[in-house]
């Protein structure tokens, strides 16, 4: 049985001037993209800092690049789901829409998003530590053991952002930017217990926008939302698009 969204849901989406759709790994699990703390999850066999960390990093650079060689080539075969064309569809039904991801696997700009703020970066990029030049993936893959580069001699790391690193400056901002102005502020598929990221919800709250969670599980951001769709993002966000539609297709009442 479909599940349906309420008419008062259905109203707000249609009448909101600027939306925001924050996400998070769950988004891309109908892709095949394993999540984080799920079950299945990768944090359940391994340790974050053991890996997405500096410090890891600098103790045994093969071992983290092993670990990013093998999710590029989960990546490299992974499409966007319906949840992801629903977000790109909606953009262009808005007067504002933006996605502010945790996700690094590129899917959302794949599905045709534009405005899209990659919080912690993307994997399909890497970079030179010592120089900062950028690399593509088939430079990875030519390499033999932990790319290095051959202009510096500098250890070449994937572009995404490790515990303990800063977010990128701009996503950042942009990001706080769209939270604050957003009058409707969805979080889709995030355990919101990555900060600072996971504190954007709580932004966008405050400043006036309606907070909805779409996430099969509650998480601790669940008590703070305004409203909560539990099911997964590529049934909810197909049928928000919908009604955004619908409205879009409304004649014009001259009331
Ligand atoms: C920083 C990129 C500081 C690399 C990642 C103690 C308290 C509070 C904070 C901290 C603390 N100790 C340390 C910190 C800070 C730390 C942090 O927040 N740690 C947490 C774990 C406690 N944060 C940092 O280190 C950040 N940097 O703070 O810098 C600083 C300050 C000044 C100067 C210098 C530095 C950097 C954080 C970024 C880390 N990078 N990944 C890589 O991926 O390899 S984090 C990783 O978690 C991913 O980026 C991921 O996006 C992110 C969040 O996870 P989710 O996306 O939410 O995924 P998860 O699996 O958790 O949840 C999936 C959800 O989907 C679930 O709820 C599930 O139910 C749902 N789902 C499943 N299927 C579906 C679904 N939903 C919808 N539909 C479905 N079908």
């Amino acid at each position: 049985m479909t599940p349906v969204i309420s008419p008062g849901l259905s109203r707000r989406i249609r009448g909101a001037r600027s939306i925001v759709a924050f996400t998070g790994a769950g988004v891309s699990a109908e892709s095949g993209v394993p999540t984080f703390r799920g079950a299945d999850g990768i944090w359940s066999k391994l340790k974050p800092e053991e890996l997405a960390s500096m410090g890891a990093f600098m103790k045994n650079p093969s071992m983290v690049w092993e670990w990013y060689a093998h999710r590029k080539k989960i990546m490299s075969g992974i499409t966007p789901n319906p949840g992801h064309y629903a977000l790109a569809r909606m953009e262009n039904l808005a007067p504002s829409f933006a996605v502010i991801t945790q996700n690094i696997d590129g899917l959302h700009r794949r599905a045709g998003s534009r405005t899209v703020y990659e919080l912690h970066g993307n994997i399909e990029r890497n970079y030179c530590m010592k120089c900062g030049t950028p690399y593509g993936d088939d430079f990875v893959v030519a390499s033999s053991g932990v790319p290095v580069c051959p202009a510096c001699g500098g250890l070449v790391r994937p572009d995404v952002v490790w515990f303990g690193e800063m977010l990128p400056e701009d996503a950042w901002d942009a990001s706080v930017r769209a939270a604050e102005g957003a009058d409707l502020f969805m979080s889709v598929g995030t355990s919101a217990v990555v900060y600072p990221a996971a504190s954007l919800p709580l932004v966008a709250k405050r400043s006036g926008a309606y907070l909805l969670e779409i996430n099969p599980e509650p998480t601790p951001l669940t008590p703070q939302a305004d409203e909560y769709l539990q099911g997964a993002s590529g049934v909810f966000l197909p049928i928000l698009a919908d009604a955004l539609e619908g409205a879009r297709r409304l004649p014009h009442s001259h009331t």
